[in-house]
């Protein structure tokens, strides 16, 4: 659906924006990436979705060829914490994608006790922002509407 052809209640009032979605490396669940990527196209952004499974160096790559406004990471398997940290350290360890935004959130471990443990680590890693585990995904349209800098609207692939 077109930016025009959008109901006007789902017109974003923020500029678009291109998200990298991704989840972990060893996440294999699909539907949290399909209704993130739905839902944020919904409200005017553009949404490259790489699927299940990503491999860090995958999504290293496709940061830098496609120089998304915002990484989301969204895990839901339990590994999240694991698999955050390798995607953190490898989009920080390349020179392109140092500083791209990128933020994580769904289920990051197995149970609550560890939370904030996991939280800081994945924040010393790199991650602007890490969402606690059931934040909806509506915290994500704050996130992008305090983006700073030039919105350039294109498509992310
Ligand atoms: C369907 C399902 C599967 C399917 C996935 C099929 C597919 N193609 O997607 C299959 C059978 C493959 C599967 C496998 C496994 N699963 Co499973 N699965 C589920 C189930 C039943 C539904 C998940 C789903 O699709 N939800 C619908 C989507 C739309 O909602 P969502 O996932 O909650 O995502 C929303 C939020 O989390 C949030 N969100 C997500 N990411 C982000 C990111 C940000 C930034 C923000 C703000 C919000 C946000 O917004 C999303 C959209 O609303 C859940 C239990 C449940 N009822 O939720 C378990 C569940 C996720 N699975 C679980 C587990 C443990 C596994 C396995 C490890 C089981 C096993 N021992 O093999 C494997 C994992 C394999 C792997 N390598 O990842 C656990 C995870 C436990 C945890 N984290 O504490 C759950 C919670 C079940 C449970 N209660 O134990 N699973």
């Amino acid at each position: 659906m077109t930016p025009s052809a959008r109901p006007q209640s789902l017109r974003s009032p923020e500029p678009s924006r291109r998200v990298l979605l991704t989840t972990g490396s060893s996440d294999a669940h699909t539907w949290n990436l399909v209704h993130l990527q739905l839902f944020l196209e919904e409200h005017g952004h553009s949404v490259l979705n790489l699927g299940p499974c990503v491999p860090e160096e995958l999504l290293v790559d496709t940061a830098r060829m496609t120089r998304p406004d915002l990484v989301v990471l969204s895990s839901v398997n339990g590994h999240g914490h694991q698999d955050g940290l390798r995607a953190a350290r490898a989009l920080r360890g390349d020179r392109a994608t140092r500083s791209v935004p990128m933020v994580i959130g769904g289920l990051l471990g197995i149970s609550p006790e560890g939370a904030a443990t996991r939280t800081a680590e994945l924040l010393d890693a790199g991650f602007d922002e890490v969402y606690a585990d059931g934040t909806p995904p509506t915290a994500l349209l704050r996130r992008l509407g305090e983006l700073g800098g030039a919105c350039t609207g294109r498509a992310a692939a």
